[in-house]
């Protein structure tokens, strides 16, 4: 009747932008991602009978905002009967300010609430019912390099590589803590409906994939930061092209891409992926990261660094 599931963000380095069915909740194009390792939420799901509504604390604090998604996602996985559920998260790193916490959220209830009443799906059925609440979650399921593929019968998710193969690490610049203005379910939806570059975004995806896997299957560092810098901002030309604009950087995120720049400039190897947040995500080389993250925390209007390795997907780590 209770169990404990943690899961990873992940950060998409060929970007999910768009629905293509917005009631089952299926992206217009595949992405592929990175789970990170040091970033965690950890979500407690407990079933009673005798409780008369759902309810859900965030790192011990009532929390009514996240409620809905959540009770939904527990009907899904568990079933419309099911026992309301007391959920309690733990999340070391700041909620909703585009660090991906919605995936890690929904990736850890989805494998907590299928344990705690007893359901035994595999990985690719827990993967989809993650992805049915929050696109992005359904990566936050597999570890290491992750491409979730958008088949006629819904999603395919598969780890392409193992984070132990491919060590990168992940240094996020944070420029701003509070809540994002849009949320990205409905930014998707405006840019889908009004940005001149929609279409052409979700032709050209497949072709950006393919590029990305194999720099992936290679290792090869420096053709992966070159199609995943293009792509992030393919992505961000549709949102600031979208009516109204969706414009998520600030004065310190321009700076920031900036440094990462620079330090490409002087040989070291680092790239950048913005998601629909102000914060900036430079992916680097093991060896480098120290570079990268004093040069990132001395750049202008950053407020704080975090910095991470790749990981493991969700799991149980207690059933009872
Ligand atoms: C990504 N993002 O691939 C992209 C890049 C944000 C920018 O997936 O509507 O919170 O819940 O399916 O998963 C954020 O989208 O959206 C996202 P829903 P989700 O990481």
């Amino acid at each position: 009747m209770r169990a404990t599931a943690v899961a990873q963000p992940n950060i998409a380095l060929i970007k999910y932008w768009g629905k293509r069915d917005v009631a089952r909740n299926l992206p217009a194009v595949g992405s592929l991602s990175i789970t990170l390792r040091d970033l965690t939420t950890s979500m407690q799901v407990e079933l009673d009978r005798d409780a008369t509504c759902d309810g859900l604390t965030v790192n011990g604090v009532e929390d009514s905002a996240m409620l809905p998604r959540l009770s939904q996602c527990l009907d899904r996985v568990i079933g419309p009967e099911r026992a309301h559920a007391r959920i309690e998260s733990q999340c070391n790193f700041p909620v909703a300010a585009g660090l991906a916490s919605s995936a890690s959220a929904f990736a850890a209830a989805t494998v907590a609430a299928a344990a705690a009443a007893g359901k035994e799906y595999d990985q690719s059925m827990l993967a989809s019912l993650a992805g049915h609440a929050s696109g992005s979650a359904a990566r936050s399921l597999y570890g290491g390099f992750v491409e979730l593929a958008n088949t006629d019968a819904g999603i395919e998710v598969r780890t392409l590589r193992p984070a132990a193969d491919w060590p990168l690490v992940v240094v996020i610049a944070i420029t701003e803590t509070g809540p994002k203005a849009v949320g990205s379910t409905e930014a998707m939806e405006i840019s889908r409906k009004t940005s001149p570059f929609y279409s052409s975004w979700v032709a050209q995806q497949d072709a950006d994939l393919d590029i990305a896997r194999a720099a992936v299957e290679l290792r090869d560092f420096d053709k992966l930061a070159d199609v995943a810098e293009h792509n992030c901002l393919k992505m961000h030309s549709i949102m600031w092209a979208s009516r109204p604009p969706l414009v998520y950087w600030n004065a310190a995120t321009m700076r920031c891409m900036e440094t990462v720049r620079e330090l490409r400039h002087a040989g070291c190897g680092v790239f950048f992926t913005i998601d629909a947040g102000p914060q900036v995500k430079a992916v680097c080389q093991p060896e480098d990261a120290a570079r990268v993250e004093a040069a990132l925390t001395a750049t202008t209007g950053v407020k704080d660094v975090m910095t991470s390795g790749l990981g493991d997907g969700a799991r149980l780590v207690a059933e009872r």
